[in-house]
């Protein structure tokens, strides 16, 4: 599916997660340099859309993109970057564990952006976790599997299913888009479902 029309709408920093139109979100969480903000990128088609660099800690607040006047993608700032001082980790824990639990708007998804390589972490695990605890749906994107072969893919892919067996799991590629049409398909089905379900 092409995506026609994807806009920035605003940087949220403080505590307003709400949208004046009310369309529905999916969120975007994971270790800084995971690949987030590369993800939204490719999936919208658009190479621009969202800044991304070589280094970790690019993107510094929740920016919401509307797709199609339908929903919202919400790129969140990555966690665990080493480089950024005590306090500013922790000011960005501090948004992501609000809009996990006290949050105006509840997502419909979180896709937890992993590097596939990298596996879960205890961050990712941390996350995992209060996302349970808060009743979201959240699906595993395992990102840049463009970096391994395809017998370490699976090897990797069994570890997270292992670890994880009622999260459902996505293998991506930002770079070469592989996987992009079922992801596409995944997120059409949750904002466009009346209640997002709990599995
Ligand atoms: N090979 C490969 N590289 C990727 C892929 N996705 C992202 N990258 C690279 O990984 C780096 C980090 O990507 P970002 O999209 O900025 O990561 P992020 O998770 O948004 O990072 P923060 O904004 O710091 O939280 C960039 O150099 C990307 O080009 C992928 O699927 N394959
Ligand atoms: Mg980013």
């Amino acid at each position: 599916m092409e995506i026609k029309k994807a806009e920035f709408i605003k940087g949220v920093v403080g505590d307003d997660y709400s949208t004046k139109d009310n369309l529905p979100q999916v969120a975007f969480f994971g270790r800084s340099n995971a690949g987030k903000s590369s993800v939204i990128n490719s999936l919208t088609g658009r190479k621009k859309l969202v800044r991304v660099s070589k280094h970790p800690g690019e993107t510094k607040e929740a920016n919401f993109y509307k797709i199609e006047e339908k929903f919202y993608l919400v790129d969140f700032p990555g966690y665990g970057y080493s480089k950024f001082s005590i306090k500013l980790r922790n000011r960005i824990a501090k948004r992501i564990f609000w809009y996990v639990e006290e949050a105006n708007v509840r997502p419909k998804a979180v896709f937890l952006v992993i590097d596939t390589k990298v596996g879960l972490t205890d961050l990712d695990r941390t996350m995992i976790k209060a996302l349970k605890e808060n009743n979201h749906k959240i699906i595993i994107v395992c990102n840049k599997i463009d970096k391994l072969k395809k017998s370490v893919r699976e090897e990797k892919l069994s570890q997270i299913r292992e670890e994880e067996p009622d999260i459902p799991v996505l293998l991506y590629s930002a770079k070469t888009k592989e996987g992009r049409e079922s992801f596409i398909k995944v997120i059409l089905d949750l904002v466009n479902s009346k209640k997002a379900k709990i599995s």
